[in-house]
């Protein structure tokens, strides 16, 4: 069969087997973020955070990543550093996902790359820090993260800070909800900005419960509307960037990246460096209070959704 064939790339660690046999409930954790998102050592300083908080709400963190040639489902702390501290590591959305099994490499997955490989091992919730989307110029440049394709397609539910504002979020909102992709938001009614709280966008569903955003996601998959949900939860206030200022430098950021050529899967990676450096690295200070915050949220769904198993 096509999904037992898919499965024989996948390597579960063991706790993430045990978790997986006994019914408990799983997050999957992306690690572009960790190669790509933020810098050494504080990406892998986060990661470990991230599993730790994530097994305390009772859920086992499942960070994603392939590793001479295998889609590894949970790493260890030294595959994490691996990781992290390389810079060798190849950028995995769908399109690359065969290149780097294939060639027996070693890559970190994307938002799309990681959803894929959930799917695989059976998991259904995915937390991130931000997703990609429609960048802004794509009427001109066609740069649409495959994220958001992702979405329509991979059944998981996706836990995220919205999106950034490096990104048009009014035409990503309008993508999916073109593709089906229902966006839930908890906290508040609209959707987040990543380094701020609030985009200036409607999320379609506010659920702030975890067993109420449990039952959405059940009925979509019950009546066989396979595709992805996402569920936006924003920065806590006390970490949030001032607004103004980050509008300002995000502006900065794309003007260099155009201005330097830089296309396709190298845009986000340049921004979120450049961001960094341009805010004195507060903006990472942001970057890893979110994906915190996400993880909790991401695990309290996980609680819920194992609780009303169909
Ligand atoms: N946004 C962030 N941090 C990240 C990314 C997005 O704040 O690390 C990563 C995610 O892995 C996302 C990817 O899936 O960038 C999108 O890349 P692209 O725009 O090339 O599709
Ligand atoms: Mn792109």
């Amino acid at each position: 069969m096509v999904a037992d064939l898919a499965a024989s790339w996948l390597s579960l660690s063991a706790p993430v087997a045990a978790a997986k046999a006994a019914g408990r409930p799983l997050v999957a954790l992306e690690s572009t973020i960790i190669a790509h998102g933020m810098p050494y050592p504080e990406n892998v300083c986060t990661a470990r955070e991230v599993e730790a908080r994530i097994r305390e709400l009772g859920a086992e963190p499942a960070t994603v990543a392939v590793i001479d040639g295998r889609i590894r489902i949970g790493l260890s702390d030294d595959e994490l550093e691996l990781l992290g501290r390389s810079g060798q590591a190849a950028k995995i959305s769908r399109r690359d996902l065969p290149a780097v099994l294939a060639s027996g490499g070693l890559g970190a997955t994307t938002v799309a790359g990681t959803m894929i490989c959930a799917a695989l091992a059976g998991i259904e919730v995915f937390v991130t820090g931000g997703l990609g989307g429609v960048h802004r110029g794509a009427q001109e440049t066609f740069d649409i993260s495959a994220d958001l394709q992702e979405l329509a397609k991979t059944s998981v539910a996706v836990v995220c800070a919205g999106a950034k504002s490096i990104l048009d979020i009014g035409l990503t909102l309008e993508y999916l909800e073109t593709h089906g992709v229902p966006v839930l938001s908890c906290e508040q009614d609209n959707f987040a900005a990543f380094y701020t709280r609030d985009s200036g966008f409607r999320a379609d569903y506010r659920l702030d419960d975890a067993a109420a955003q449990a039952r959405f996601i059940r009925t979509k998959w019950a009546l066989g509307l396979a595709g992805g949900v996402v569920l936006s939860a924003p920065v806590p206030e006390a970490a949030a960037m001032p607004r103004k200022e980050i509008d300002a430098i995000m502006e900065q950021a794309l003007a260099e990246a155009k201005s330097q050529g830089i296309i396709g899967k190298a845009v986000t990676p340049f921004l979120l460096a450049r961001i960094k450096v341009l805010t004195g690295g507060r903006s990472l200070a942001t970057n890893i209070a979110l994906v915190k915050h996400n993880a909790e949220v991401g695990a309290r769904l996980a609680v819920a959704l194992a609780a009303c198993r169909d």
